[in-house]
């Protein structure tokens, strides 16, 4: 198991890489290149730079989150083979430059969302919150509002400006859309890119939806355990493989993380993991709590232990932290309370392994 720690480049973070260097146990940073259309190739030379920018400051770059998919991807159109072109050169390139595992979502319209990017908890921090109903009552220029707005001057990945400027068109495209031509789009994709993710040895890494259910009628794929085991089949290549996200997973209350990472990481199709915590104050109602597991639903102990047990040897990293301390940073990704994660979830993981011996 190696630990690593998101971080964007370009100056769009307020977290330095010297920073992330100093917490025990974390050996490297997953990154993206967010000013490169979503769509269009991640040129050579950026990477290379970006790889000897990481790897001066001690830390490697084993892993990307995210190469967005272009909407014509999702959507089917006989434009997505030019897109989906431009995807393989960019695995290419990853592969050039030592990257092992790319994080990737197939979320319609929108990547992750949340009615609060800064939501007051008790003891004074702050943490990204979730209502359903709130969500419901926002159209889509709003929600965007809402969501940027909350940024605090930062890129937040997923909601690049481009996409939502066509936001509202592409809710009713995908609408009118049944879920399984959806699945036929996402396999479509799978088959063209597998091969390549195979010849240049990076796993692909499927991140769920976030939150797992529906939102204005727009297709979820990556909820449960039964449709991960769909989409697993649909390319039974080991480089179709999972982000196994558990705040993700954890907002439905139906899904039993332990038993679906038990089930996944046991089939060796885990590459990737973002280990959260959420706590719900109503079925379609949480906060991102604090990792440890008395401060919210899941229990991180069982979590760790699934993942240990079978022989997990891929990338973890602490998801979504709350804000503490005073911390001024992007929502979800500030330095100090995922800092605290990591080191909780180093523990859990040294516990267990040293207690299997
Ligand atoms: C939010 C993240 C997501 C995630 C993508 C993966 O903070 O968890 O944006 O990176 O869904 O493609």
């Amino acid at each position: 198991m190696k630990m690593i720690i998101r971080w964007f480049p370009g100056g769009d973070d307020s977290v330095t890489l010297e920073q992330i260097r100093q917490i025990p146990g974390v050996s490297g940073i997953c990154a993206m290149l967010s000013d490169i259309p979503v769509g269009e190739v991640w040129p050579l030379e950026r990477l290379q730079a970006l790889r000897a920018q990481v790897n001066a400051a001690g830390l490697s770059l084993e892993v990307i989150e995210s190469v967005n998919i272009h909407e014509d991807i999702k959507k089917g159109l006989a434009s997505r083979d030019r897109y989906i072109a431009n995807y393989i050169k960019t695995l290419e390139n990853l592969g050039k430059v030592g990257v092992k595992c790319l994080c990737y979502n197939f979320m319609p319209v929108m990547d992750w969302i949340r009615s609060n990017l800064a939501y007051e908890l008790e003891d004074g921090s702050y943490a990204m919150h979730y209502d359903h109903e709130e969500v419901l009552k926002l159209n889509p220029s709003l929600i965007a509002k809402e969501m940027l707005g909350g940024s605090k001057g930062y890129t937040l990945p997923g909601w690049e400006p481009d996409r939502l400027a066509k936001m509202s068109a592409d809710i009713e495209f995908y609408q009118a859309m049944t879920t399984d031509q959806y699945w036929q789009n996402l396999k479509y994709f799978l088959d063209a890119v597998i091969p390549y993710a195979e010849q240049y040895d990076i796993k692909l890494a499927i991140h769920p939806d976030d939150p797992p259910f529906n939102i204005f009628g727009l297709p979820k794929v990556i909820s449960n355990a039964e449709n991960i085991r769909r989409f697993l089949s649909l390319n039974d290549s080991k480089y179709n493989g999972l982000t196994l996200c558990t705040g993700s997973l954890g907002a439905s209350l139906e899904n039993d993380i332990a038993a679906i990472v038990r089930e996944f990481t046991a089939m060796g199709r885990v590459h990737f993991a973002h280990i959260r915590n959420v706590k719900h104050s109503q079925e379609k109602v949480f906060v991102e709590s604090a990792h440890l597991s008395e401060c919210g639903d899941l229990d991180m102990y069982q979590i760790v232990k699934a993942f240990h047990e079978n022989g997990f040897d891929g990338y973890i990293r602490p998801d979504h932290g709350r804000m503490i301390w005073g911390e001024q940073a992007r929502p979800g990704y500030g330095l100090y309370d995922r800092a605290i994660g990591a080191n909780y979830l180093l523990g859990l993981w040294e516990a267990i392994e040293k207690g299997s011996k």
